[in-house]
């Protein structure tokens, strides 16, 4: 894993281009439940099995079979990335963007094992990653933008269709991610793009003169919810 580490973001964010084929991502595509979108005033969201309760509880209940090959299979071979997370990986939760369309800085708290991957499928996006500070350090939840603070470190994420990003370590719980609503990503270069070189490719963002238009995007986020609901726990122990 350690050629995947993109530099200089807080340790540790991985990117790995080509994490799933063009066919494996049509075959994912055509997999997400039409009949279970939630819409929200600025973007649309699946959670599976389910959301969970009030008090961040999953109810008993398996992952789809779709995810399992290749999504999860490939995800168990990395190195132990989810090694120590309780149940392995327990829950999924799948958001659409549409061109323009994004999600305001926040930190996914303390209701998941602090490890979560991320595979893009259809258009590129920018993440904008940012260090907490200190008023930040709130309870979970959607915060202020925090890009107006002095002296606020930030980072640009590129992620392209396809690929995969790892959040971990201290980039986990000290920073803030984000998604700009905007209609096309510039200034995209190896000064301005933490995982330039990282990148599948390169050479397409460099042709579009360091722009990208937005195109719809869909994401999958994997984590393993610390709590299960006691049944769920026996019933559907460690995915490995
Ligand atoms: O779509 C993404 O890449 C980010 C999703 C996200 O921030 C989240 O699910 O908490």
């Amino acid at each position: 894993m350690e050629a995947h580490l993109i530099p200089a973001v807080p340790s540790s964010v991985y990117y790995i281009a080509d994490f799933i084929t063009a066919e494996e991502e049509a075959f994912l595509l055509r997999s997400i439940p039409s009949n279970r979108w939630v819409p929200l005033s600025h973007r649309r969201l699946q959670a599976l099995p389910s959301r969970l309760t009030t008090n961040n509880t999953l109810l008993p209940s398996p992952l789809p079979a779709w995810l399992e090959h290749p999504v999860l299979e490939r995800l168990k071979s990395l190195d132990g990335m989810f090694g120590d997370a309780p149940h392995g990986i327990n829950h999924c939760l799948i958001n659409e963007y549409l061109p323009g369309q994004g999600i305001m800085p926040h930190e996914d708290g303390g209701a998941y094992h602090p490890v979560v991957a991320t595979v893009s499928l259809g258009g590129s996006t920018v993440l904008k990653v940012s260090q907490k500070r200190a008023a930040d350090s709130a309870p979970a939840g959607t915060l202020e933008d925090p890009s107006s603070g002095a002296g606020t470190k930030t980072w640009r994420i590129l992620q392209e269709p396809r690929s995969l990003l790892i959040t971990c370590g201290s980039a986990y719980t000290e920073t803030l991610h984000g998604i700009a609503e905007i209609m096309e990503d510039v200034d995209l270069s190896e000064h301005t793009v933490a995982n330039w070189s990282l990148l599948g490719d390169r050479q397409h963002f460099v042709a579009q003169g360091g722009r990208s238009e937005r195109e719809t995007r869909i994401s999958l986020t994997l984590r393993d919810v610390k709590k299960v609901s006691g049944l769920g726990a026996k019933l559907f122990g460690k995915v490995r």
